[in-house]
């Protein structure tokens, strides 16, 4: 209930040439958020393809980009140096995963699900095996959540 509040709070409509409800969710990152520390906030969206995502370095010391394989096929990854503002719109349905790499180990990850897609088992399973044990803890959650 309390994720879902945030949620609509940050998320906002913006005009968008060719998408008439495009919305631009902003997604702070932060050195101690409501989940812990090193947290994108929110962590995880439902979102529609036109809209677009805006990381915000409110903290210093983060980035953002791609987790290169929870991309949708077709779409270019985001690689954001540090404490710089990225964007990343989304262009295809799928599963957008999005990493601060200084604090990967510690979790440091954002998931957002857009469309009706579904994440492919695995893929996830993929990404799950190889992550650090407090990133495998946050991204099994996140993906509980876009499901
Ligand atoms: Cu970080």
């Amino acid at each position: 209930m309390f994720r879902t509040l945030i949620f609509a709070g940050a998320v906002a409509v913006v005009a968008h040439a060719g998408f008439a409800s495009a919305a631009e969710l902003t997604v702070k990152m932060r050195n101690q958020g409501a989940e812990g520390p090193m947290v994108f906030e929110p962590s995880t969206a439902r979102l529609k393809v036109g809209d677009t995502i805006r990381f915000i370095p409110t903290d210093p010391g983060h980035n953002a980009e791609s987790i290169p394989e929870l991309l949708p096929v077709g779409v270019a990854p985001v690689k954001g140096v540090m404490g710089k503002e990225v964007v990343l719109k989304l262009t295809k349905p799928g599963v957008y995963g999005v990493k601060c790499l200084p604090h990967w180990s510690m979790g440091m990850v954002f998931i957002a699900k857009v469309g009706d897609a579904k994440l492919d088992p695995a893929t996830s399973n993929k990404v799950l095996a190889s992550a650090p044990p407090l990133t495998k803890r946050r991204l099994t959650a996140a993906f509980n959540a876009i499901r």
